[in-house]
């Protein structure tokens, strides 16, 4: 008999009679989708929980990124990273704009704050940061350089739902933020994603601009797109959001797990606590140093796969170096990204993950016989 398979995550499901109950409702009035009571009562539910003010759902994260360029009217160069999934560069791209990517520094992966001045030019409208992985970006020392240069910030925080820093929702800092409610999140609407803001007047730029941009049935101001989070995806939204603390909870014990395993092995780095920082568990990315280990990550990713064990290589390769991007943007210019994308992989991690699957995968990399120390792995990321 093969050995289970493990992918790298799994979606989290509520109880389906919980499903079937809320859809109910859509069946008494046949309201579907544009806006309709399921959508309204999970926008306030979810903005509540997000610890934010202004908020507007759409069908998926990478649209409601797409659109919050539009809405804010950016223009020129936006600076961004590499070291991330391909939606961000893509949103900016598909805006007409020309990403300009900044480094990652090598202990969070978020960009390097110290980086970005250099990348200003008069062309720059604005930075788009990553908080990759649920790890936080440095949004004091980015809110002052936006400040001081007069650009906006859009944080694609795909990865941070339900992020606390100090206790603040991590939505409420920049102009807007991002949240990504897809399958493979901590948490999920099916598909879906969100904005949320801190000026009001963003609001109704954003509703219109997601359903074509119309204001009255015989006024269209602006040429939106249809980006609208249906009464489905609404409806697993209500139910997944019950079960949410007790999802964050499991996938605690399932980091808290691999900690034990690989905590202070020398050749790999895992991420760490941010201070102030509540955490979502949304993934588990390991970086292994080849020198150290006589393997390279594509090695151990080769043996968990023998044993069926389907870790990703998230984020490999940098967006930069994607075939539709070849030859416009030089992946050398982000040394670290580079080398933080050709170690890293993302161990399995989800909710429903046994504790004893953590184990199998762990043996199966075999790094036990590596000693442990007491500092982190500081990478050495010339090469
Ligand atoms: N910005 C960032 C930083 C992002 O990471 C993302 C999305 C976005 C923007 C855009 O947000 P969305 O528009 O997606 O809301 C996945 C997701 O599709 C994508 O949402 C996510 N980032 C990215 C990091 O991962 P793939 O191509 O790796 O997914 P896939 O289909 O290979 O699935 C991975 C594993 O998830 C499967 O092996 C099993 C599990 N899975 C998958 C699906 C689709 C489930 O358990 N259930 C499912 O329904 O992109």
């Amino acid at each position: 008999m093969p050995n289970k398979s493990i992918l790298v995550t799994r979606s989290s499901l509520p109880p389906i009679e919980e499903y079937i109950s809320e859809l109910q409702s859509i069946w008494g009035s046949a309201w579907l989708t544009n806006m309709g009571p399921l959508h309204q009562q999970f926008e306030k539910m979810v903005a509540e929980y997000l610890k934010v003010q202004n908020i507007s759902l759409f069908t998926n994260g990478h649209m409601a990124l797409e659109l919050a360029i539009q809405a804010l009217g950016l223009t020129g160069e936006v600076i961004t990273t590499p070291f991330t999934f391909v939606s961000t560069t893509h949103a900016i791209v598909r805006n007409g704009l020309t990403p300009v990517f900044c480094d990652i520094n090598p202990h969070d992966y978020t960009i390097d704050v110290s980086k970005i001045e250099a990348l200003i030019t008069d062309k720059t409208s604005a930075i788009i940061p990553v908080h990759v992985y649920g790890n936080v970006c440095d949004v004091a020392a980015i809110d002052c350089i936006a400040k001081k240069y007069g650009l906006k910030v859009i944080y694609d925080a795909a990865h941070t739902f339900g992020v606390t820093v100090n206790g603040r929702g991590i939505g409420t800092y920049g102009d807007v933020s991002m949240f990504s409610f897809h399958a493979t999140k901590v948490f999920n609407t099916i598909e879906g994603g969100a904005l949320t803001f801190a000026d009001e007047s963003y609001r109704s730029k954003f509703n219109n601009i997601k359903n074509f941009g119309i204001t009255s049935p015989e006024n269209v101001v602006t040429v939106g797109s249809n980006a609208k989070m249906n009464e489905f995806q609404a409806a697993m939204g209500i139910c997944n959001l019950r079960h949410i603390d007790e999802q964050i909870a499991l996938r605690k014990a399932v980091m808290e797990r691999y900690y034990e395993h690989l905590e202070g092995r020398k050749g790999i780095k895992l991420i760490t606590q941010q201070q102030g920082v509540s955490p979502n568990y949304a993934y588990f990315p390991v970086v292994f140093d080849e020198k150290v280990l006589g393997k390279t990550r594509d090695d151990l990713c080769e043996a968990l796969k023998s044993e069926n064990i389907y870790a990703r290589k998230y984020f490999y390769p940098l967006t930069n170096s994607f075939e539709c991007n070849e030859g416009l943007y030089d992946p050398n210019a982000t040394p670290v990204a580079k080398y933080i994308a050709d170690r890293v992989l993302t161990l399995p991690l989800y909710a429903d993950l046994e504790l004893n699957d953590v184990d199998r995968i762990c043996k199966t990399m075999n790094l036990s016989r590596f000693s442990r120390q007491k500092e982190q792995t500081i990478l050495d990321c010339t090469g």
